[in-house]
């Protein structure tokens, strides 16, 4: 058998980490003949929440989980980390201002930055889900220097995902019918689901869709605000599904997209479809032998192009902000 590969996980006493740890103890992250190692990182008060997880892991009796750790030192939880899960973030709270949430999570992913540039493994991949994701991966990454950058991204595969399940469900279709789907942009109110270079069956989903009016009013906000909607419905925002987008990343930056399709990952610009160079934005992506590449060449119509301006737009007042406390 392989050696075990090492995973950290912050905020593992969280929800999110509730949902995501059983899953990558089972092998659903790196494969059924991966073991795999976990760190946990928590913060100090909710160390023993994640104890009461561990010994729950243990009960799993996974045959692939090689062991846990459970620390709230940032240096011990990197060392050697071969794949960091950076969850644990610094919520919005009533009467925040952007400025005092940018700078809170400043104070977890400046040290975590850190932290990943000292020691861990060489191959190591990283993906940002704590919220603000796009600035916070980019908060990260600007405090390793040592680390390629292209290693830290963001995750919009649950917005990705939303969208797949969204058109499906207009086009009556399963969603395995439907491919090169696109995020672009901030995980945020912002985003913009791109249909226009989707398929459905092979052919054009926008056609297929051919609703100007749902697109806009409809398709749109619906899965921008998907996670408004989970929290009216269900008293607590997404955990199971986040978990599940976070495993989808991971596992596909891994071990490839399948032929004739492509996901949605925040990944650092290289000047693509007009993102300024740097900003960890979200594109369409393919994966092969553990690299990912933006897909190039797609056709940009007004409509889109207004849409990601915007959310762009948002993402470098974000770099701006951060740039101006200091943190990158
Ligand atoms: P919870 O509040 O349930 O859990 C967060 C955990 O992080 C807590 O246990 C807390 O103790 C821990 N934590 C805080 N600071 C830490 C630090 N410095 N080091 C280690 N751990 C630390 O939140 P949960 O519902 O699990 O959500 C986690 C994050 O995911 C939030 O920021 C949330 O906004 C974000 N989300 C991102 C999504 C995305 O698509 N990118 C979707 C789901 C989710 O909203």
């Amino acid at each position: 058998t392989q050696a075990p590969v090492n995973v950290t996980v912050t905020g593992a006493a969280g929800q999110i980490g509730y949902a995501l740890l059983f899953r990558i103890a089972s092998g659903q992250l790196l494969g059924q003949d991966q073991p795999v190692r976990l760190r946990l990182l928590e913060i100090p008060q909710a160390v023993k929440a994640a104890e009461g997880t561990a010994l729950e892991l243990e009960d799993g009796a996974f045959p692939l989980l090689a062991g846990i750790d459970i620390v709230d030192d940032a240096k011990q939880a990197f060392d050697g980390t071969n794949v960091a899960l950076l969850v644990g973030a610094r919520p919005r709270t009533k009467g925040m201002e952007r400025g005092d949430l940018l700078e809170a999570n400043g104070g977890i992913f400046k040290p975590q930055g850190e932290a990943i540039n000292a020691g861990a493994a060489d191959d190591v991949k990283i993906l940002v889900v704590g919220n603000p994701a796009n600035t916070n991966a980019l908060i990260a990454q600007a405090h390793a220097p040592d680390v390629p950058a292209e290693r830290f991204t963001a995750m919009t595969r649950l917005d990705h995902n939303r969208a797949l399940a969204q058109l499906a469900k207009k086009l009556g279709t399963p969603v395995s019918d439907i491919k090169k789907m696109t995020i672009w942009g901030n995980h945020s109110a912002t985003q913009y689901p791109d249909i226009f270079n989707a398929e459905v069956k092979g052919g054009s989903a926008a056609e297929a869709v051919n609703d100007q009016n749902w697109l806009e009013n409809e398709f749109i906000p619906r899965v921008a605000k998907r996670g408004a909607e989970i929290i009216e419905a269900r008293g607590a925002s997404s955990a199971a599904s986040a978990a599940n987008a976070a495993i989808d990343h991971v596992h596909d930056w891994v071990n490839g997209t399948p032929e004739g399709d492509w996901v949605s990952m925040g990944v650092p610009s290289d000047g693509s479809y007009g993102v300024p160079e740097g900003l960890i934005s979200s594109f369409p992506v393919v994966c092969r032998g553990g690299a990912y590449e933006i897909v190039q060449g797609l056709e940009i119509n007004d409509f889109s192009r207004s849409r990601i301006d915007a959310s762009v737009g948002e993402l470098t007042e974000e770099r701006d902000a951060v740039r101006k406390l200091g943190l990158i």
